[in-house]
């Protein structure tokens, strides 16, 4: 990284986002308020944007953690992240926020005109004669909305494990991701049968793809009938968006 000043929060990333400004671009699962957020990357990620506002931008569930909001740590980085997403609205980028199943409570709010930003429980973005549902996904979990309490539990696991990899990465200078981690059998098993769930949900709403956030799973998939299933991943570990424009690609921020 050539540019040392951009934690100061002024300067602008200098690489340029693979996006036309006419594009969407969606992010989800920031968790902004738990400690494993990475909001000064996410900073970053949306000076990026603000050097070339796009057409629009959807936040597509859990910007906030609500359920286990650690009060102490909303901070500098925190309020920059915001800062910014006010901002690029002002610049005229168009505002979609879906709250998710850690921030539902804002969908209270949706009634409200608050400039470019509007609060739904689901969007159809139509480009290029294609039309694709976003939504965060957790409608497709029924075992979370049945269990908030083993689900926070299991919240407080991963923290663990991401505070885990951080320190194994100091100790040994290896990086052990939390990916890897991810990757059991349970788990794989949970995002495919929500991956399942959101296809049939796209296929009776005869739309041409699915987006959604929610498993922290980032992935494009079309399946054999051409429907896609689009997740955009998470800003805890995989800091990664999707893009729609003439094609729906996914990517990852490198800051
Ligand atoms: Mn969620």
């Amino acid at each position: 990284m050539n540019h040392s000043n951009h934690l100061d929060g002024n300067s602008y990333h200098s690489s340029r986002l693979p996006y036309k400004k006419s594009d969407t671009i969606i992010i989800s699962d920031l968790h902004i308020g738990s400690r494993s957020s990475q909001t000064e990357k996410l900073s970053q990620f949306l000076d990026a944007l603000l050097e070339n506002p796009p057409h629009r931008l959807i936040i597509n569930g859990d910007a906030f953690e609500f359920w286990n909001m650690d009060y102490k740590i909303m901070g500098k980085s925190e309020y920059k992240c915001i800062r910014k997403t006010i901002e690029l609205s002002e610049l005229g980028t168009r505002l979609v926020y879906i709250p998710g199943n850690h921030d539902r409570a804002i969908i209270g709010f949706r009634k409200l005109t608050l400039g470019k930003i509007k609060i739904l429980n689901e969007y159809i973005l139509e480009r290029n004669g294609e039309k694709y549902v976003v939504m965060h996904g957790d409608e497709f979990d029924a075992f979370v909305r049945n269990h908030i309490i083993i689900t926070l539990l299991i919240d407080q696991l991963y923290y663990l494990l991401v505070k885990a990899a951080a320190f194994f990465k100091r100790l040994i200078g290896y990086n052990v991701s939390i990916a890897d981690k991810k990757n059991s059998k349970r788990y794989l098993k949970y995002v495919e049968k929500i991956k399942r769930a959101a296809l049939a949900y796209a296929r009776s709403r005869k739309v041409d793809g699915i987006i959604i956030g929610h498993s922290h799973y980032p992935e494009i998939y079309r399946n054999p009938t051409g429907i896609i299933y689009a997740n955009s991943g998470d800003w805890i570990d995989s800091c990664s968006y999707v893009i729609v424009g003439s094609e729906v690609r996914l990517e990852y921020f490198k800051s």
